[in-house]
């Protein structure tokens, strides 16, 4: 950022702080606590809170959040004391998610400057994801986590000890958006969610196992004891990472981070939707991580490979603190996946590919999914919900040293419960290979295929290339295929019908 604007910035929030000054208490001491930090937040020393049966955090405290649910003033015989509305002046006609909008199109200066104008503008322009997305924006990944992105946008002008980075004490704001919002980044997960386990376990079977019990059933399984000759197993940890990979930079959502950073970022992080480092480049950039894995043998047959660099993104490091994740989602290009698990902890649910989660919304031409609600929120919401369908979830924890296989189409959901290290691997065997060329040559492939650039010629280059390799495959899968499809149909009424004539029974409909 330029030295004019930096300088705009700083006197902004000088006035900001003058008035701040008059009109409140400070609380500069999180700054200083940040400062020169210790490897973790410390926890303060209050036991975990019960909220209802579901429990906050311990590094969470409810009484330092003052926003409360909108039911809350239900309870208030003076039911004008909502201090949003007066605050807001005319914009108080407005949703709290529309005026998030609003104030998501201004610039830094103005939103510091705005939240001085009432103690309702304050809280608004004090949201946390706001500030958030300023930081990806303005600072291209280089930046270090202060524990809120507003102080660590602050930070950036040398603004720690001015009262940029104190609190206003808020009290009587009623706001069931900005309260959910705060929730779901403090709650912990419930015993009840994490409780079901119903994933089928194997131990080192063989691959004529794996292929005929769970990759032609298209089911998932978790496998266990299979990763000890993995070096990443016993090498990747935080430091050993850091150190291999330098000054390298990893993906994070939309800007690259230096690990180091990204770290720091997940030892102080408190939010709904924690940025996840998802990088499909790591064994180009850091060529030592790649040679500490080899993919197991069951999943060696690996198709898209002749297609060399051609091949759309097939293998991510996946790194993310306690309660980071990914929402439901299938997997890209109808091919199927395995992830591993190198530290941490990871609850999956899963639906196979007839069965659309509750609370997802896909496209009908399956090229959007929209999941409009968090992974915490879609616990609290829908987990529930699905313990009454006949068609349950398949759910497991799977630790380090284990290993999911994701069937091609299953909808799958995951949420780290401790800081988490895995890498995840998408592949075509012969057991896709149709599904795969089937979702490539899709009219709108343009907007379906992704993890490469050219998406519209992928599925003539895919099947040129496996022709050329493996002639007369895909005539003879196609040729099965069919002939499973036939064994698998029902005979229809008239069918049965016939046949029962056929087998000599009475019954005659002529
Ligand atoms: O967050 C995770 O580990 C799961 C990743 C995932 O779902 C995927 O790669 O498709």
């Amino acid at each position: 950022m330029s030295t004019f604007k930096r300088t705009i910035f700083s006197n902004l929030l000088n006035i900001h702080k003058s008035k701040k000054k008059r009109k409140t208490n400070h609380n500069n001491n999180t700054h200083k606590t940040l400062k020169n930090p210790p490897h973790k937040i410390p926890n303060p020393p209050e036991e975990p809170i019960e909220e209802g049966h579901f429990s906050l955090k311990s590094c969470v405290s409810s009484k330092t959040h003052l926003i409360q649910p909108l039911g809350n003033l239900l309870l208030l015989r003076n039911q004008s004391s909502n201090i949003r509305d007066p605050g807001l002046g005319n914009l108080r006609v407005l949703f709290d998610e529309l005026v998030l909008d609003v104030l998501g199109l201004l610039e830094p200066k103005d939103l510091a400057f705005l939240s001085i104008a009432s103690k309702s503008f304050y809280v608004f322009c004090s949201h946390d994801p706001l500030w958030r997305n300023l930081v990806l924006r303005d600072f291209n990944g280089e930046f270090v986590f202060r524990g809120s992105w507003r102080s660590t946008y602050g930070s950036a002008f040398d603004l720690e000890k001015s009262s940029f980075s104190g609190k206003l004490v808020i009290r009587d704001f009623y706001s069931d958006y900005l309260f959910q919002s705060w929730l779901c980044a403090s709650l912990e997960m419930k015993q009840e969610w994490l409780e079901t386990d119903n994933i089928q376990r194997r131990g080192r079977i063989s691959v004529e196992e794996f292929v005929r019990d769970f990759e032609e059933p298209n089911r998932p399984v978790l496998l266990s004891g299979c990763l000890e000759d993995w070096p990443a197993l016993e090498k990747w940890d935080r430091e050993y990472l850091i150190r291999v990979s330098g000054d390298v930079r990893f993906a994070v959502g939309p800007v690259e981070m230096k690990l180091e950073d990204y770290f720091r970022y997940a030892d102080y992080v408190k939010e709904e939707r924690p940025l996840y480092l998802f990088d499909p480049r790591f064994t180009d950039k850091v060529p030592a991580l790649g040679a500490d894995y080899e993919a197991l043998a069951y999943f060696r047959e690996d198709l898209f490979a002749i297609l060399g660099r051609e091949r759309p993104d097939h293998k991510w490091v996946i790194i993310g603190p306690q309660g980071s994740g990914s929402s439901f989602h299938v997997d890209p290009n109808s091919t199927s996946a395995w992830n591993a698990v190198i530290r941490g902890l990871k609850k999956w649910v899963m639906f196979p590919p007839e069965v659309v989660p509750p609370g997802v919304f896909p496209s009908p031409d399956g090229a959007e999914v929209a999941c409009p609600v968090s992974i915490m929120e879609w616990f609290m919401n829908f987990y529930g919900d699905c313990k009454r369908w006949k068609r349950r979830p398949v759910e497991c924890v799977c630790k380090a040293g284990e290993v999911v296989f994701v069937p091609n189409g299953w909808w799958h959901l995951v949420v780290n419960l401790e800081d988490s290290i895995a890498i995840t691997q998408n592949y075509v065997s012969r057991r896709n290979l149709l599904n795969v060329l089937d979702f490539l040559k899709k009219p709108n492939a343009s907007e379906l295929v992704s993890g490469t650039t050219d998406r519209v010629n992928l599925y003539d280059k895919f099947k040129g290339a496996i022709e050329a390799s493996f002639p007369g495959t895909i005539d003879e899968l196609t040729r099965k295929a069919h002939e499973k499809m036939e064994l698998q149909k029902k005979p229809t009424f008239w069918e049965s019908v016939a046949d029962a004539r056929v087998g000599g029974f009475k019954f005659s409909f002529e």
